[in-house]
């Protein structure tokens, strides 16, 4: 019986995925309009600077009921005023589909949000690990000086409802407060 090479390799310091085919793509400045509280702060930024971007695989078509998508986040260091980087967040499509999180590098929040906007956040560290659960909006946060880079693996038919957080966004959003992250009502 033969045994083979492994499918594809993940960085465990450092989330890079290889010997695989990755597809990813690149948040910048001019990608997130909206998305920070501090309108003067964030028009001061270059437009082409980079603040996430993801590498994922994808072994079934989007949509497909019963299979998974693999995939890294990482998130630059930065501020926009007062808050951190982060990413636009979602809830899925397929609102009851969960997700799993697994830190690699830096450090940061994952900030959660229920149908009813109660919000909340959990840190995030290398190694810690969190699942997501259903009908909960997500959006991650890099609160440090480094690279924060993140895995998620979740259903391939569970898609993304960003539309939801562009009209309403987060009830809070994670700031920093005298240096130190805060939860902060929005
Ligand atoms: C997909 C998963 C992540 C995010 C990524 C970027 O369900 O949660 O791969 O897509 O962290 O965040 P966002 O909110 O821009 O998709
Ligand atoms: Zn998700």
């Amino acid at each position: 019986m033969e045994i083979s090479a492994p499918q594809f390799v993940t960085d465990w310091k450092t989330g890079v995925v290889t010997g695989t085919e990755v597809q990813g793509v690149e948040r910048r400045v001019s990608d997130l309009g909206g998305v920070f509280a501090d309108e003067g702060a964030f028009s001061q930024l270059r437009p082409d600077r980079l603040v996430y971007r993801t590498a994922c695989v994808f072994p079934v078509p989007e949509g497909t009921e019963g299979g998974v998508f693999w995939g890294t986040t990482f998130i630059e260091p930065g501020t926009v005023g007062a808050e951190y980087f982060m990413t636009k967040g979602h809830f899925h499509a397929k609102a009851d589909r969960m997700e799993a999180y697994f830190t690699f590098g830096g450090t940061g929040l994952l900030v959660l949000m229920d149908t009813a906007r109660n919000c909340w956040a959990e840190e995030m560290t290398p190694g810690s690990t969190h699942l997501i659960p259903p009908y909960t909006a997500h959006r991650t946060v890099n609160t440090g000086d480094d690279v924060f880079s993140f895995g998620a693996c979740w259903p391939s038919d569970a898609g993304h409802d960003y539309d939801s957080i562009a009209e309403s966004g987060f009830s809070a959003r994670a700031l920093r407060v005298d240096g130190i992250p805060r939860l902060v009502p929005a």
